[in-house]
């Protein structure tokens, strides 16, 4: 490592999580139903059937959670809202719950009073059950647009005044892949009748993924129009991307790379920080299973968002699929692993197949993300599970090098990226504060820098999170 510069004083730097996957009290407080409610509850969804409804237990153990954040000398956390506990049935003419907004009120008041910064996610994938119910969620543009933008609203509103930074969706690719292709997260939509009685992955996933760009475009433009200027705050989208290596440089295979990146990232990217529209490449290979946005709506989405959101875990080696798209493709007609021409292998495994340590893949992408849409990045996820880490006890799954190794590679290329790149990188949250619900693959696998004892719920801190602690008490000003 050749840097010796620091990071600014006010570089955001701290830990990330999400309402389902912490809270827990799914019947408390007044929340509604969600659909991860649902889906999680269904058998054979999730491994183990495991589900969301104690978690963490943060609803009740929050102040823990803070204190956490303190020791750790965390600057920024980022959290979801659940849309169901401030409107349980969700809808624009349904009621809002007081208790809901009060829970929130003391979990933000909480942070603020220990000198954390909020940044908060209005969506991360938990949507109320009563507005898939109603009209399928996102796979009615105009009614899920509407609703969300209201939901947005009862949050600036509440919270605005102590909330600056907002995100309104978090992934919309893995939300709407998950959900509507190929059926592994909620509400569990698939054309794979083994999988799901409803559903189409020729068309659906494009659907959904396109109601929530309208959605974000209308809740920004809210913000903008009615709150920004008395709250001062800052809002945008969060949207995850791997970095696609070229397996070798052939053209065909160059282009294949490009095209995964399109698909995976460019798909919300573009119409939010480049054209007000798809990619042209989405569009040749999608026709019309790909909707269109309307003048209007380009125009409102064309700067929606007033930084990059980024969530990053992994690389692979990308090449051509010599074959037609099949109607099921969401990745851009190619096929991806993990090792080189070469016969070498990216990182060792992590608990979750697709995820393999690459530290200059993350380099790569963030560089690609900076001379495509030159916008100030935050990093909103980064981090990994660790193998067999579920098998140990708290003794030994707090001395997690796996994970440490993985944090320290990628914080170095961060700093590579800055000072060596000129990258605009405003802030790094790691994924995550907790071990959590990690959806379909339930309590199984642990993305924590905390170890959570399921039984007694106790947090207790592991290498990771310390070595997070020192790497920016050395690497940003004081
Ligand atoms: C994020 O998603 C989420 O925002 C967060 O809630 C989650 O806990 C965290 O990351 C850790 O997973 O099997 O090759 O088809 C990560 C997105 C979604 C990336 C599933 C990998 C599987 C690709 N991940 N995807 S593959």
């Amino acid at each position: 490592m050749t840097v010796t510069k620091k990071l600014p004083k006010d570089f955001a730097w701290g830990f990330a999580t999400a309402s389902y996957q912490i809270e827990g009290a799914v019947n408390e407080g007044g929340r509604g139903k969600t659909i991860w409610d649902t889906f999680s509850h269904t058998p054979g969804k999730v491994a183990k059937d495991d589900n969301g409804d104690v978690a963490c237990d943060t609803y009740h153990r929050w102040n823990e959670d803070v204190q956490l954040l303190k020791n750790y000398g965390a600057k920024v956390y980022r959290f979801s809202i659940a849309w169901s506990r401030i409107i349980p049935l969700g809808g624009r003419e349904d009621p809002i719950n007081p208790e809901g907004i009060a829970w929130y009120n003391q979990f933000i008041d909480a942070l603020l009073a220990n000198g954390i910064t909020p940044f908060v996610t209005l969506f991360h994938w938990d949507l109320p059950q009563a507005l898939y119910d109603r009209y399928r969620g996102p796979l009615n543009t105009n009614e899920f647009a509407a609703d969300f933008e209201r939901y947005a609203r009862v949050a600036f509103e509440a919270f605005g005044d102590r909330v600056r930074n907002w995100i309104t969706f978090n992934e919309p690719e893995v939300f709407s892949t998950g959900g509507f292709a190929n059926g592994v997260h909620a509400p569990g939509r698939t054309s794979d009748r083994s999988k799901s009685p409803e559903g189409d992955t020729a068309t659906e996933p494009w659907r959904a993924g396109h109601s929530l760009l309208v959605a974000h475009a209308h809740a920004v433009k809210a913000y903008r129009a009615d709150f920004k200027a008395k709250q001062g705050g800052q809002i945008g989208i969060t949207l995850n991307g791997d970095w696609a290596e070229p397996f070798d440089d052939t053209a065909e295979n160059v282009a294949a790379a490009q095209r995964k990146l399109e698909f995976n990232i460019g798909r919300f990217a573009d119409p939010v920080y480049l054209s007000g529209d798809y990619p042209p490449s989405m569009r040749a290979q999608l026709g019309d299973r790909l909707p269109t946005f309307t003048k209007e709506e380009s125009a409102l989405l064309k700067g929606s968002s007033d930084f990059y959101g980024m969530n990053h875990y992994t690389t692979n080696y990308v090449w051509n699929r010599n074959e037609p798209p099949t109607l099921d493709d969401q990745l851009g007609n190619v096929l991806k692993g993990f090792i080189s021409k070469d016969g070498e292998e990216l990182g060792p495994p992590a608990e979750s197949p697709w995820l393999r340590p690459c530290p200059w893949g993350f380099r790569k992408l963030l560089n690609w993300l900076w001379n495509r849409y030159q916008t100030p990045i935050y990093i909103t996820e980064n981090g990994c599970s660790v193998k067999g880490e579920s098998d140990l006890g708290v003794e030994q799954a707090v001395h997690d090098t796996y994970r440490v190794n993985y944090f320290k590679g990628y914080l170095e290329n961060l700093l590579l990226a800055v000072f060596d790149d000129g990258v605009q990188i405003r802030g790094y949250m790691a994924w995550s504060l907790l071990d959590n619900f990690e959806w379909a693959d339930g309590y199984t696998c642990r993305f924590g820098v905390t170890y959570v004892d399921y039984k007694t719920l106790e947090r207790t801190p592991k290498e990771s999170g310390k070595f997070i602690k020192k790497f920016f008490e050395e690497n940003v000003e004081a």
